[in-house]
Parts: C-alpha cells; sequence; structure tokens
C-alpha cells in the first residue's frame, strides 16, 4: 500500500504554518495541513472581538526561525490588535509559499493508525481519507470553543457570538443591550470596546480576575530598529528563559526586600512597565511562595479599590480566593477603569448565578437583564479540547478519548504512548501554554522536524513513547506542579473551566529552559523513553 504523505499536519496557526516549513522545505518531506477555517493564521483567524489582541510583546510573539522575516516585518505597537497579526501570519504563508500544500475549510474528523505498515488514515469532513507516516497535530491548545450548557440558550431572541468564533464582518452594538459572560483574558480585552459603544454592557462574573495595565505604546521607527539590531539577544533570552519571555528575572524574594522596594517595584510595573513584566520582571518566587504572592496579590486588589469608585463594585472586582497568577493573568486597557462608566453593570454570578437564558435576555437568581446580544467570552476546552474532538485511534483501536478519560496523558507534551507517529505540539505536559507561544512552538516543531530526520536517516518508521516514559513523565509534571501555587486556582490550566473534565493540571511548569535541554538530551541519547522500530 502506498503512503499519499509523509506528513499529515493538522491546523494552520502558529504552529502548523511552520511545521509545514519545517517538513516540506526543510525536510523535504512531502506534507499537507488540513484547516478547518477558511483562512490561515488559527487563533488570530478566529478571535474577531473587539479589543481583541497579543499579551506578549509583538517583537517576540512572533516567529525567529528567518532572519529576513524579522527584519523585515515592521510591527505598530507593542500590542498589535487581532487584524495585524493575522496579516502577519498571511505574510508568512505567502511569504514561504505554504498555501499550495495548506487544505482550507476541512476538518479531520478521525485519525487511524495503521500497525501493518506505520501509517495513519486520515479521515476529513469532505469524505476524503489520506494516508501519513506521520501524523502532527498542531490544533491549538485554545482552539476548542467552549460554549457552557446554559438552559434556554436556544429560546433567546437576540442575537449571541462566542469570541472565538466572531463574525467577519463584525457585531454592531450601536444601540444595543449586551451582557458579556466571563471575565478571564478574553472578557477583561472586550469590556472596554464593547462599553464605549453599547447602550448598556452588563458583564456577568463569575470569577475576578489579577489584569494588570496593558501600557501599550507606538513602536517608533527608531524603536524597531532598535529592536532588529538586537534580535539575536532577544531570542536568545527567549529560549533561555523560564516562560520564553527575554525579561531580566530577578533571584530576589518578595520578602527579601523591605515594603518599601517592594511597593516601588510594583509601583513601576504597574504604571511604567505594564503587562506581564509585572510577574515575570519582579520576584522569582510570586509562583512559589504564598506570603510572596500575598504581596503582589494585595497590590493589585488596592489598585482596583483606587480605580474603582463604587466601593461594593470594587470589592467584587477584587480578586481573593486564589493566588495572582494561578489563573494566566490577563493584561488590559481600561478594564476596572469601564466599571465606572453609568452603562456599565457588573453582575457577580457568585451571589446570584444564571439560572436560564430567557427569549428576552439571561435570568440570574435575582433578575432577568434584557439583552439584544449576548457574548460568551467563556475561554476554551483548553489543551485537550480539540485533539478530543478528532475520533484518534491508536495501534490497538482505542481512542485518544478514552484514553484521557481520566486525564491527559504524554511523554514531554510530544507523544502519546499506544499512539505511535502521532506528535502534538503544544500537548498536555508541555510548558508551551504557560509561556510565550511562540517560542515554545518553534521549539517543538524544531524538536519534531529533527525526530523525523533521525527516523529516516536510520531507517526507522516507527517511533512510539513508551509506558513507563509516559508514566514518569505525567508523575514529573504533576509533581512539579504541587511546588507551586497554580494547583490552587480553578482555572483552564487544570480543566476546571469545563464541567465533568477531569482535574489535572496540564502544563509543565518545571521551567521552559530546562524542559527544552532534557528534550535536547533525549534525541541526543537516541531518543530515550521512545522505541524505534521498522517495517
Ligand atoms: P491555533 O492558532 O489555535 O491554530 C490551530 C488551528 O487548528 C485552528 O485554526 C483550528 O481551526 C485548526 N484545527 C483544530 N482542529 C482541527 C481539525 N480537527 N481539523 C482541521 N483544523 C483544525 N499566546 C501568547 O503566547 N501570547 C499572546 O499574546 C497570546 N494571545 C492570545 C490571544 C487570544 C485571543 C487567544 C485565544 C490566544 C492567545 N495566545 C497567546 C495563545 C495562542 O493560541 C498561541 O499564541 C498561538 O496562536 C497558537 O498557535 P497554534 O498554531 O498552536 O494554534
Ligand atoms: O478564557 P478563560 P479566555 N458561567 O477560560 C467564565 C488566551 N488569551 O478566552 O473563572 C459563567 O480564561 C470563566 O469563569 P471562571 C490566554 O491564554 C489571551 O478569557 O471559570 N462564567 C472565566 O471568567 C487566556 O488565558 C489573550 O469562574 C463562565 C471566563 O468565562 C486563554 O486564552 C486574550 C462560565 C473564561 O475565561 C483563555 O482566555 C484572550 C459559565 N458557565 C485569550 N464558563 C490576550 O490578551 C466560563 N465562564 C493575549
Amino acid at each position: 500500500m502506498g503512503i499519499d504523505f509523509d506528513a499529515v499536519i493538522v491546523g494552520a496557526g502558529f504552529s502548523g504554518l511552520y511545521m509545514l516549513y519545517q517538513a516540506r522545505d526543510v525536510l523535504g518531506v512531502s506534507a499537507r495541513v488540513y484547516e478547518a477555517g477558511d483562512g490561515v493564521g488559527g487563533t488570530w483567524y478566529w478571535n474577531r472581538y473587539p479589543g481583541a489582541r497579543c499579551d506578549s510583546e509583538s517583537f517576540y510573539y512572533s516567529y525567529s526561525f528567518s532572519e529576513e522575516l524579522q527584519q523585515e516585518w515592521v510591527w505598530s505597537t507593542k500590542y498589535p490588535e487581532q487584524p495585524e497579526i493575522l496579516s502577519y501570519l498571511d505574510h508568512v504563508a505567502d511569504r514561504f509559499d505554504l498555501r499550495r500544500d495548506i487544505q482550507l475549510s476541512t476538518r479531520v474528523t478521525k485519525a487511524v493508525f495503521r500497525d501493518e505498515d506505520d501509517c495513519w488514515e486520515i479521515h476529513t469532513d469532505d469524505g476524503a481519507m489520506v494516508t501519513a507516516r506521520f501524523f502532527i497535530s498542531a490544533v491549538g491548545a485554545l482552539s476548542a470553543a467552549n460554549i457552557p450548557s446554559i438552559p434556554g440558550l436556544d429560546s433567546f431572541e437576540g442575537d449571541w457570538h462566542h469570541t472565538a468564533a466572531w463574525p467577519h464582518d463584525g457585531v454592531d452594538f450601536t444601540g444595543k443591550r449586551v451582557g458579556l459572560i466571563g471575565t478571564g483574558s478574553t472578557g477583561i480585552q472586550a469590556t472596554p470596546v464593547i462599553a464605549r459603544q453599547a447602550e448598556h454592557l452588563y458583564v456577568f462574573q463569575r470569577t475576578p480576575n489579577y489584569s494588570i495595565p496593558a501600557r501599550n505604546y507606538p513602536i517608533t521607527p527608531d524603536q524597531m530598529a532598535e529592536i532588529k539590531a538586537n534580535y539575536a539577544e532577544i531570542r536568545r533570552k527567549c529560549r533561555e528563559s523560564y516562560a520564553g519571555f527575554p525579561y531580566d528575572i530577578t533571584d530576589k524574594s518578595a520578602m527579601d526586600v523591605s515594603p518599601e522596594e517592594r511597593l516601588a517595584t510594583y509601583e513601576r510595573l504597574w504604571g511604567e512597565e505594564g503587562g506581564f513584566k509585572f510577574i515575570y520582571g519582579s520576584y522569582y518566587d510570586l509562583l512559589f511562595n504564598k506570603d510572596s504572592n500575598d504581596t503582589a496579590a494585595e497590590f493589585i486588589r488596592g489598585k482596583i479599590r483606587e480605580i474603582v469608585e463604587d466601593p461594593a463594585v470594587a470589592e467584587k472586582l477584587a480578586p481573593k480566593h486564589y493566588p495572582y497568577g494561578t489563573k494566566r493573568p490577563p493584561v488590559d486597557t481600561d478594564y476596572f477603569e469601564t466599571f465606572n462608566r453609568p452603562n456599565v453593570t457588573l453582575v457577580d454570578l457568585r451571589e446570584t448565578p444564571i439560572a436560564e437564558i430567557v427569549p428576552s435576555g439571561i435570568r440570574t437568581s435575582d433578575t432577568t437583564y434584557e439583552l439584544d446580544v449576548i457574548v460568551f467570552a467563556t475561554g476554551f476546552d483548553a489543551v485537550t479540547g480539540a485533539l478530543r474532538r478528532i475520533d484518534i485511534r491508536g495501534r490497538d483501536g482505542r481512542t485518544l478519548s478514552e484514553k484521557w478519560e481520566e486525564g491527559p496523558t504524554s511523554y514531554l507534551g510530544l507523544q502519546v504512548a499506544r499512539f505511535p507517529n502521532l506528535f502534538t505540539i503544544s500537548g498536555p505536559g508541555c510548558p508551551g501554554v504557560l509561556a510565550n507561544m511562540p517560542t515554545a512552538i518553534e521549539h517543538h516543531v524544531e524538536w519534531i522536524a529533527d525526530c523525523i530526520a533521525y527516523l529516516r536517516a536510520n531507517g526507522f518508521t516507527r517511533i512510539e513513547a513508551s509506558s513507563d516514559a509516559e508514566d514518569a513523565w505525567v508523575e514529573h509534571v504533576r509533581e512539579v506542579a504541587e511546588r507551586t501555587l497554580y494547583p490552587l486556582a480553578d482555572s483552564w490550566y487544570l480543566g476546571a473551566n469545563v464541567p465533568g473534565k477531569k482535574r489535572v493540571f496540564m502544563p509543565y511548569v518545571g521551567g521552559f529552559l530546562p524542559y527544552t535541554q532534557r528534550c535536547q538530551k533525549i534525541a541526543d541519547g537516541g531518543y530515550e523513553g521512545f522505541t524505534l522500530s521498522t517495517m
């Protein structure tokens, strides 16, 4: 039986585009990408909601693999909006002539490993089936939208949208009463923008969030030139960091300094710098030591109380039940200020939970909010959701979904035992989703490409993570997470946002650099923990 492609890649976001480039143009193997959307860009194709932008700074929220690319592209601001990031990814697709090997508007529905000839049969929603030696998931850790099953949604007579499936021609909120559910990064970005347009905005909050001001600014030509001159150093810092950001981390604990010094640091990071520097550029132990964390959490609560004029609203917006940073910390522009507007109402769902959606709006335990539009900023079935939505069957016929019923397993976040020749970019058990993701994605893609090159050079047709290596890695991921404060929050890292999802801390928090060093050592040692074989 012939094989159609050396590699089939699912998804055409940051991961899939680079994987295609590596497979086709660096390794020289045949490759095909399937993408459900009718354009490339992944996250940046789907998330077109008002206010959508990145919260990693543009100049490193980008690819580093091509010097020409990073020298020619000009970013407008520190945190550009969605259309600019999408046009960057469109440019990448054109520049590297990737489109001819990408089939858009095609969803992979099923993939079955064929034991007899070490290949995958891959089925798509147009009824076609192709075979490939390697099946590479670039489906995105944050791509499977989570629409909560609130009773009555079908009866709603207005419009409703999930932020990750936003209409391409936008939504006009002028003169509309809008209900927005969810106060994660998405809800926090969308709230100020929708509030400026809507007649009235009701923000339905289940859990308040520690958001840090973005302090966005236009990047001047001089600043861009300086960035370009320093790119090698910026990228090195990203690769050699804890989380893929090029910040200088101090070795100071928040408890090692005087309260005055600590306050000055937090004021500077809040007031001048903004964004992720607050967590990654302040004290090294905010995510490990509760006392240190309390100092940052209390500082942020203080800021919320200063900004929000109504003390009762400020108290509802001030997070108290989980440590700062243990849910991915949002970055905002005027989020807390927006609650001073007369046309914005905060609805605290802990006090008055949603009972149902009715034809005219949302009914909570104490009143009905009359609405024209509902916005679901309710996040994603993160990390495993998009993979579990494909019927993936390994060598014993068991599905990946069945295997992960009790929580996801993997070796290095890259492979799953009993699923040979399946690679997962940003899978469970890797540091990707905690990091500046392009840095992590480039690492994964390059590791996978090197691995395929090694297999081909040595005549192997199959690679599979051993169950022992997988068990040991899962245990290591768990044990490292237990040493941090992360498990103290009901976050999507834990799957806590999706009812019924097994609570397992999914990202690897042992640090990006130690992780990549370990991956390299394993590869250098002939892929220790994997079984390599020939048909
Ligand atoms: P995605 O971009 O999610 O692409 C996956 C693609 O796979 C999608 O296009 C999807 O349609 C396709 N797909 C999935 N299943 C199938 C299937 N069965 N068949 C065919 N196609 C399929 N990270 C950061 O580090 N910094 C940021 O500032 C940042 N900002 C973000 C802002 C938003 C609004 C969101 C939602 C996420 C953000 N992220 C950020 C995370 C972001 O997801 C990653 O940075 C990155 O874009 C992921 O790229 P990816 O290619 O791995 O996945
Ligand atoms: O999703 P989330 P997101 N009833 O899961 C609430 C990246 N990103 O789309 O906290 C009522 O964080 C839920 O409440 P709770 C980034 O990695 C980056 O905002 O579970 N509420 C929460 O408030 C981010 O972390 C940017 O109690 C319900 C919200 O919905 C990740 O994507 C921008 C509910 C979901 O928050 C996900 O962010 C956007 C229900 N039934 C996204 N179900 C940048 O800025 C859920 N909620 C770069």
